[in-house]
C-alpha cells in the first residue's frame, strides 16, 4: 500500500499539463467521462475569458489502467493545450502586481515574467482537477459527495441557508446557474457586478464553499501535528492561486463567540442514521465538520475567499524590468472572474486531501482490501 500522492507538471501554453496519481487502490473502474465534466465545469462559470473558448479540456491516461480498471500502478494522464503558444509570445515588459510574476523573477534571477507566468498561471488548476475527480471516485463508492457553490462575487452575496434549501436538487439548481450559485435571486446582481467590472477594465473576486457530506468520523489525525486534516484542508484550499482566506465551519465568527455559543453538543444518534452503527451525533455543526484535527461524522463546511484576477485590462502601476521607469503592468488577456472555476478546483484539492485520509485509515492494495477496513470500523463504532 501507497500513501496516496499526486503531482502535477506543465506550463499554461506548453504542450499538455500533466499529472501522477499514486496509491489509487487497485480493482476500481475508473469513470472517465466523470473526469472530463469536471474538466469542463472548471471551464465554465460567467465571467471568463478568450482562453476558455480555445480549450476544451479532456483527460488523456497514459498509465495504471487496463481494460479501464485501477491495477495499483501510478495513474498518469496528460490534459493536452490547445493553446501551445509558449515559445511565440511577447516577453512581458513589466511584472504584474499580484501575480507571481515579480517575487518569481527575484528568486529564480528572470528578467522574463513569462518564464514565471506560465507555472504560475491558474491553468495548472485543469491538471489538479482531473486528479481530483480521479481520487474522489475510490470515495464516493463509500457514499461520500464533495460539493462546492458560490456563496459571494464581487461583494454578491447568497443567502445563507442556500445549501440547506437547495437540498437534493442542489446538483440541478448549481447546473442552472452561470455562477454555480444556489440562490437563483442573486444571478442578476452578480452579472451585473461582472459585467460593470468587464466595462470598467477591472476584475473580482469572492468565496466559494465546499461540503462534504457522508464521511465517517475519525478521518485525520490528532497526534502528528502535519497530518491533522485541519491543516491539510487549508493548506490545499491556500494552494489554489489567488486564494487568500479560509473558513472552518463558523470560521473567524467563533472568535467572537462565548464558549458556550461555540461548540456542538454530543447527542445520541437519530433513528435515521442508526444504519451507520455511529451511537453519537451534533446538535449543531458550527466546528464545520473537524475538531481535533479529524472528521467528527458531521458535514464538513469549507470557506475559501479568492481575490480578484490580478491581470487588469486597465493595468496596475509597475516598472519596467529594463528601463527601471514605472509604467503600468503588461496586460495580454484574462478573465474578470474566475471564482466559479476557483470553487471546482476547491473540490477537487479538498476529494484529493480527504481520499488521501481514508485511505491512511482504510488503506489497501485492493478496492475489496479497502472494504473490508472500512467495514470493520463501522462496525467498531457500535462499541464506542
Ligand atoms: C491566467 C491567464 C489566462 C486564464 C488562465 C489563468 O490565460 P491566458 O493567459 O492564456 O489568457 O485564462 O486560466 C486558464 C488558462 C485556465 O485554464 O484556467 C493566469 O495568468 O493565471
Amino acid at each position: 500500500m501507497t500513501r496516496l500522492t499526486w503531482r502535477t507538471a506543465g506550463e499554461s501554453h506548453g504542450k499538455s499539463l500533466l499529472g501522477i496519481l499514486e496509491g489509487i487502490p487497485a480493482g476500481f473502474k475508473l469513470d472517465i467521462d466523470a473526469v472530463d465534466a469536471e474538466l469542463s465545469r472548471r471551464q465554465g462559470g460567467y465571467g471568463r475569458g478568450g482562453r476558455m473558448k480555445i480549450e476544451r479540456d479532456h483527460i488523456e491516461i497514459q498509465s495504471g489502467l487496463k481494460g479501464g480498471v485501477t491495477i495499483g500502478s501510478p495513474i498518469s494522464f496528460l490534459v493536452p493545450n490547445r493553446d501551445q503558444t509558449i515559445e511565440d509570445l511577447p516577453l512581458p515588459a513589466s511584472p504584474r502586481p499580484g501575480h507571481a510574476d515579480l517575487a518569481g523573477c527575484q528568486k529564480y534571477g528572470h528578467q522574463d515574467t513569462r518564464a514565471v507566468l506560465e507555472r504560475a498561471s491558474a491553468r495548472e488548476t485543469a491538471a489538479r482537477v482531473a486528479a481530483g475527480a480521479i481520487a474522489r471516485q475510490v470515495i464516493e463508492a463509500f457514499g461520500v459527495e464533495v460539493f462546492s457553490h458560490v456563496v459571494e462575487l464581487g461583494g454578491v452575496e447568497s443567502s445563507s441557508g442556500c445549501f440547506e434549501s437547495a437540498g437534493a436538487q442542489r446538483a440541478e439548481i448549481r447546473s442552472a446557474s452561470s455562477f454555480y450559485c444556489l440562490d437563483p435571486s442573486v444571478e442578476e446582481a452578480m452579472r451585473a457586478a461582472v459585467d460593470g467590472a468587464k466595462e470598467a477594465g477591472d476584475t473580482l473576486g469572492g468565496v466559494f464553499e465546499v461540503r462534504t457530506m457522508g464521511l465517517p468520523p475519525g478521518l485525520g489525525e490528532y497526534s502528528d501535528p502535519s497530518e491533522r486534516l485541519t491543516a491539510r484542508l487549508g493548506g490545499a484550499l491556500f494552494s489554489i492561486p489567488a486564494i487568500k482566506g479560509v473558513e472552518v465551519g463558523l470560521g473567524f465568527e467563533v472568535a467572537r463567540r462565548m464558549g458556550s455559543e461555540a461548540h456542538d453538543a454530543i447527542q445520541p444518534a437519530p433513528a435515521a442514521a442508526e444504519g451507520l452503527r455511529d451511537r453519537f451525533s451534533r446538535a449543531t455543526n458550527r466546528a464545520g465538520g473537524l475538531e481535533g484535527g479529524m472528521t467528527t461524522g458531521e458535514e464538513l463546511v469549507l470557506r475559501a475567499a479568492m481575490k480578484p484576477i490580478s491581470t487588469l485590462r486597465k493595468s496596475l502601476p509597475s516598472m519596467d524590468f529594463q528601463t527601471r521607469k514605472a509604467t503600468d503592468a503588461t496586460y495580454q488577456r484574462s478573465d474578470v472572474t474566475s471564482v466559479p472555476a476557483a470553487g471546482v478546483v476547491g473540490e477537487a484539492v479538498v476529494a484529493l486531501e480527504l481520499t488521501r485520509a481514508f485511505l491512511m485509515k482504510y488503506g489497501g492494495d485492493s478496492m475489496d482490501a479497502v472494504r473490508a477496513a472500512f467495514e470493520a470500523h463501522r462496525a467498531s463504532l457500535e462499541d464506542v
